[in-house]
């Protein structure tokens, strides 16, 4: 489930399977969490998301991109929903696809590079990242996102909200609902964050971030 598959999907939008087994992030996160968060909570946005479009044949075209990126010009009663689901399937699958067993991975190549450029090392980013994700208020989401010029950015965003796509590309980003977590580390979002962080699948992440550039770029 790459993004730009993500992006060209239309209606009726169907369940990703995860890219691993349901085990494979343990322990870090263990099957039961990784379960219910995309059998359960992932599939209730998609099966709801289709609920809503259901009913509206003209959006039935439209990709799961074209509808975050204008959903102001979408029927009043449908903003909010559209808002909300729409955002909850592009998120939950970025943060599915962005992962994967927790064994040595780091940041290589032009990513890395750009890392240390605009955060001034590794560490300094992962500070930087881990209060974003631990310090959001409510539910919501912490991304690393680059724009044309291929500078990163960390983002906060509330609820399922998604940043401004046709301006950034996201690289990855971590789930702080508290369904994302709960059954496993209760109420330490801040050990779920750190464990979060040795799931990152950094060779993705680094092809995101070529392929990004390009894009916003029409290379
Ligand atoms: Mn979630």
């Amino acid at each position: 489930m790459q993004e730009e598959r993500m992006q060209e999907e239309t209606y009726p939008f169907v369940v990703r399977p995860l890219p691993y087994e349901y085990d494979a992030l343990s322990p870090v996160l263990d099957e039961e969490t990784l379960t219910f968060h995309h059998d359960k909570h992932y599939k209730t946005y998609v099966d709801n998301l289709n609920s809503v479009l259901s009913d509206y044949p003209e959006l039935q075209k439209k990709s799961l991109k074209q509808l975050l990126t204008s959903i102001e010009t979408l029927p009043a009663a449908i903003q909010a929903p559209v808002r909300n689901n729409g955002g909850g399937v592009y998120n939950h699958e970025l943060y599915f696809d962005g992962m994967k067993s927790p064994v040595g991975q780091e940041p290589a190549g032009s990513l890395a590079e750009a890392i240390n450029r605009d955060f001034g090392s590794y560490r300094q980013w992962k500070e930087q990242m881990k209060q974003a994700a631990v310090g959001k208020f409510g539910s919501g989401w912490a991304w690393l996102v680059t724009d044309k010029d291929g500078k990163l950015s960390i983002v906060q965003t509330a609820n399922q909200d998604v940043p401004d796509l046709d301006d950034y590309v996201p690289i990855f980003l971590v789930d702080v609902w508290e369904h994302a977590y709960y059954l496993q580390y209760q109420n330490r979002r801040a050990d779920y964050v750190e464990g979060w962080f040795n799931l990152i699948n950094w060779r993705k992440a680094a092809r995101r971030y070529e392929e990004g550039f390009c894009k916003l770029n029409n290379m």
